[in-house]
């Protein structure tokens, strides 16, 4: 069976309707088709300060989303991080390998550090950045080469993370002899990119929570800010994201949500308002997330068994990784330690 592996971040507790439409739902999806690794990434939430007793508990919260949403640690790895050490030791070895020009271009991390540094200027700015933030997508490479993985489902937003993992591999192949596989994007076009519901032309993100609906949040409060996204002064329900880009994300998330077409529900509601499909999606969301959330609960009820699982499937992805790193550390011509 081909491998997929991907990761998230557990910085923001609960995860939003971006990231379980761009990706996690396909995460749930390739169980069946793929041998599947699948880790909460702290090592990356910590390029941004964290409170430790925060980072734990949010760390369990994403851990429990995971398994509620329909991740089966007894058929998929599924893991934290930190417990694999292979991960921050390739990362280093990947690290020699990119050209600071090349690091400097993933628009990633443009963003994020514009976003931190606002109001500030040039060089003291970028002082105030870690250096951890500069070199993510670097141990996102290792992450995914460590699992040989084929596929790496991730939103639009990985896209050149993707390619930057591809580059690493190929160089490392051609320096040291053919080591890593080259993995493949997986990236369901009609969510690749679900949008903020207060600026529909920005990608829905937790550093921008106005218009960002959480999976974790009363679903009260998850249909009042459908209800109040942001749409054109126009009325008719039509799907066009360049001249009616709310409307249009609003599709979408319905569409994934129920399964239905675009165009069905483009039919239905010929002659309806958007107050109508705004107040239906709330209620289909509402329906999607209250069990997810009662599951949530019960696997946080208990965190030792939690921890227990994740201990497993640490076991299991570091069996595949540390197999992964040998060989690599061997071909760069570094001594076996025995
Ligand atoms: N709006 C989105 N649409 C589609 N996919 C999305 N993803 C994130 N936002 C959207 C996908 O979710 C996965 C997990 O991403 P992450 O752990 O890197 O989280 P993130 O990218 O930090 O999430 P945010 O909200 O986008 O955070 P910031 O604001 O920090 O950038 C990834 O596969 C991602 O593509």
């Amino acid at each position: 069976r081909p491998r997929v592996l991907s990761g998230i971040q557990p910085t923001a507790g609960s995860f939003h309707l971006g990231n379980y439409l761009g990706a996690l739902r396909q995460w749930v999806a390739l169980q069946e088709t793929h041998e599947a690794f699948y880790c909460v990434v702290d090592l990356h939430a910590i390029t941004v300060e964290q409170d430790p007793k925060v980072l734990r508990r949010n760390t369990r919260v994403s851990a429990a989303q995971l398994l509620a949403l329909g991740i089966d640690p007894d058929r998929s790895s599924l893991f934290v991080q930190s417990h694999v050490p292979e991960h921050a030791q390739l990362a280093w070895v990947m690290q020699c390998l990119t050209g600071f020009g090349e690091a400097s271009r993933m628009t990633q991390f443009k963003d994020k550090s514009a976003r931190q540094t606002a109001g500030g200027a040039g060089d003291q700015t970028t002082a105030a950045i870690g250096v951890g933030l500069f070199t993510y997508p670097i141990l996102q490479a290792a992450d995914i080469l460590l699992y040989q993985a084929h596929h790496v489902p991730v939103g639009e937003d990985q896209r050149q993370h993707l390619e930057l993992t591809r580059d690493l591999a190929q160089r490392f192949n051609t320096r040291y002899g053919k080591t890593f596989r080259l993995p493949e994007p997986y990236i369901v076009k009609d969510t690749a990119k679900i949008y903020d519901l207060q600026d529909p032309t920005s990608k829905m993100s937790k550093s921008v929570p106005a218009g960002v609906v959480e999976l974790l949040e009363d679903p009260k409060r998850s249909a009042k800010k459908i209800r109040s996204a942001v749409t054109d002064t126009g009325r008719e329900i039509v799907y066009d994201p360049e001249r009616k880009a709310g409307v249009s994300n609003l599709l979408v998330i319905y569409s994934a949500l129920t399964g239905r077409t675009v165009e069905s529900l483009v039919a239905d509601y010929d002659g309806k308002g958007y107050g109508d499909l705004k107040k239906d999606l709330g209620e289909v969301f509402t329906e999607f997330v209250t069990p997810v959330q009662a599951r949530v609960a019960e696997y946080l009820d208990d965190t030792a068994e939690l921890d227990k699982v994740l201990a497993r499937g640490a076991e299991r992805a570091r069996a595949v990784a540390a197999k992964t790193l040998a060989r690599a550390y061997d071909r760069i011509g570094f001594l076996s330690s025995g």
